[in-house]
């Protein structure tokens, strides 16, 4: 059935989420259809082109089509792409959406995902899992998260410019922008989510495998777009607690209190 499916020969890469095979499942019954209706328009296209040629009909029709096989057959498609709205694209998007309590139940990893032109930035919580408050104010760069540092819950949070998690172990990203409208994708996880400036959209999934792939920006934001190819890595959960540990490690002295004459 691989070969066969549309979602292969038209060269989407391999699917790395839980969730991945029912978009793929959707891609391919949606091709499948538009497959056949090309065919068919085709065929139909070759057939007036001849049976309406104008050398066979020289005066032409007062009458036109007098049976309802056309309305038959628009009715088929109809129905058709009511199965695959009803059937297939609403439960999809059904569990996708409904999802969100039980994944927050499941010990999520979860990290902040800011986009702003032109890049992407991870802010992680640190060990107790908790973001320290985001200050809009003390940012001093387009890419800084603006993390406040005089909330507790923030000294031992850390940002990268390369999204790590771990495998088998749904992720938690929360979506949002320093400047602009972006759109954060990453196709092999099949998910994407608009990233927009003043809000924190939720987008989870879960990797099934170990890999290094691209994240890309899905939304047309300025004249350096194309560069917002980012990078992410889903690794196995030992190799992500030891590189969790030794960021919040980091964070923890780069953000201890200094001596009391030195202002923050
Ligand atoms: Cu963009």
């Amino acid at each position: 059935m691989n070969s066969l499916s549309p979602s292969k020969f038209l060269g989407i890469p391999e699917n790395f989420a839980a969730h991945g095979g029912r978009v793929d499942h959707m891609i391919d019954v949606v091709h499948w259809l538009m497959i056949a209706l090309f065919v068919g328009w085709t065929l139909f296209f070759l057939y007036c082109l001849v049976r309406f040629r104008q050398s066979a009909n020289p005066k032409a029709s007062y009458y036109g089509v007098r049976n309802h096989v056309s309305s038959h057959l628009e009715i088929g498609i109809v129905i058709l792409e009511a199965v695959l709205l009803l059937g297939f694209a609403f439960p999809l998007w059904k569990e996708r959406t409904d999802t969100f309590e039980t994944v927050q139940k499941q010990d999520p990893v979860r990290v902040r995902v800011i986009g702003w032109q032109f890049g992407w930035t991870y802010h992680y919580p640190g060990e107790d899992g908790k973001f320290g408050r985001i200050d809009h104010r003390s940012k001093t760069s387009a890419s800084d998260p603006g993390i406040d540092l005089d909330d507790p819950n923030a000294m031992d949070d850390f940002t990268t410019s390369v999204l790590k998690i771990p495998k088998d172990r749904p992720a938690i990203l929360m979506i949002t922008s320093n400047d602009v409208i972006h759109n954060y994708a990453i196709v092999p996880m099949r998910i994407q989510q608009d990233a927009i400036p003043g809000r924190s959209i939720p987008m989870w999934f879960t990797p099934n495998k170990e890999l290094e792939t691209s994240v890309v920006c899905a939304q047309l934001c300025g004249e350096g777009h194309g560069n917002m190819a980012g990078q992410m890595e889903v690794v196995s959960q030992k190799a992500y607690d030891d590189w969790y540990a030794d960021q919040t490690a980091g964070a923890l002295k780069r953000n201890a209190p200094k001596d009391a004459t030195a202002s923050r």
